[in-house]
């Protein structure tokens, strides 16, 4: 069996990405592996090569592949590298769903509290030296009683209702097979029912997959019947959200405040008017990012190895027809 490792597009820190290409090397010990640095060594080396391991594969380097049964990508979502030939194929696709299920959480608590507590603007004032309450806490809320409406309630979605109980919030949220109760959760809907979500939450945060059916999700007419004075918090991905309808309720307050890790193009373009809200906090796709991955990758990657070498079955397995 040959392995190819084609660490290109990653979201993670260079020494992060080198503790991944590590990790990987030490579990393919004794098996033929090949670490591919750029476009050309990939394109001769997938050839004859029966799996992949990356962050993502493209048209061009994919058509090169003779004898691939299975590639492994280092991310949860894998939207950003499906193309129909990949989809049609019946090479086998593994993500790392699962593994950003605490660190996420977390990223989107402390967005909350940042938004609610100001600490943007207390960053602001901080770096200029000023020692001034007036607007700072003119503007601070609170989460506890109020409502959390959480746009996926799968692992990570789960784990934010866990967490935002702890604050004393009430939690709603959509789930695609909405079929009875859910820890922590006091009302769950189908997407259907999005609009009743949307109507009774003050933080609406959206952890779904991107899909077909979710694409565009969050559109001009959904922002109008988010609740006046509510936030919103994507940790998903940019394409959900309409960003100019969002920037026009920003500025209106209709929203009072967005925290955004992910953007409809990224690199979020300099010229972003998004960068000047002053109620938006945004982090560069930084949601997941953990010292921790390697650790919580290497989990997956183990078993999914040693299924692929001994013909078992393999774990988080993208659903070609599902999208996730
Ligand atoms: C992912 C991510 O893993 O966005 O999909 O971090």
């Amino acid at each position: 069996m040959k392995f190819v490792i084609w660490p290109a597009y990653y979201l993670e820190a260079e020494a992060i990405v080198e503790d991944y290409l590590s990790m990987i090397s030490s579990l393919l010990e004794g098996q033929n592996f090949v670490i591919c640095r750029d476009l050309d060594s990939i394109k001769r080396e997938i050839v004859d090569a029966d799996a992949m391991i990356g962050w993502k594969i493209t048209p061009e380097v994919f058509a090169q592949a003779k004898k691939l049964k299975w590639i492994q990508f280092g991310s949860a979502g894998i939207d950003h590298t499906t193309f129909p030939e990949l989809l049609q194929s019946d090479v086998a696709l593994t993500t790392l769903s699962g593994i950003h299920t605490s660190v996420v959480a977390e990223h989107v608590i402390g967005q909350m509290l940042a938004l609610t507590r100001r600490l943007n603007l207390a960053a602001e004032l901080q770096a200029e030296h000023r020692y001034d309450r007036s607007e700072l806490s003119a503007t601070c809320r609170e989460l506890s009683n109020r409502t959390i409406g959480i746009i996926g309630l799968g692992k990570i979605g789960l784990n934010i209702a866990r967490l935002a109980k702890a604050f004393d919030m009430k939690v709603v949220g959509t789930k695609r097979t909405a079929n009875g109760d859910l820890p922590n959760v006091d009302e769950v809907y189908s997407p259907d029912n999005l609009d009743r979500v949307l109507s009774i939450s003050d933080f609406l945060v959206i952890v779904v997959p991107l899909t077909s059916q979710t694409e565009a999700l969050i559109g001009k007419s959904e922002i109008a019947k988010m609740k006046q004075g509510s936030y919103l918090v994507n940790v998903a991905r940019g394409a959900m959200v309409d960003h100019e309808a969002l920037g026009k309720a920003l500025r209106t307050g209709h929203i009072a405040g967005a925290a955004l890790d992910v953007f409809p193009a990224e690199p979020l373009p300099f010229d972003s008017p998004i960068w000047d809200m002053p109620n938006v906090i945004i982090t560069p796709h930084t949601g997941a990012s953990s010292p921790r991955y390697s650790q919580r990758a290497a989990v997956i990657l183990e078993h999914n190895l040693k299924a692929f070498l001994s013909g078992s079955r393999m774990i988080n397995i993208y659903q070609k027809d599902r999208g996730y």
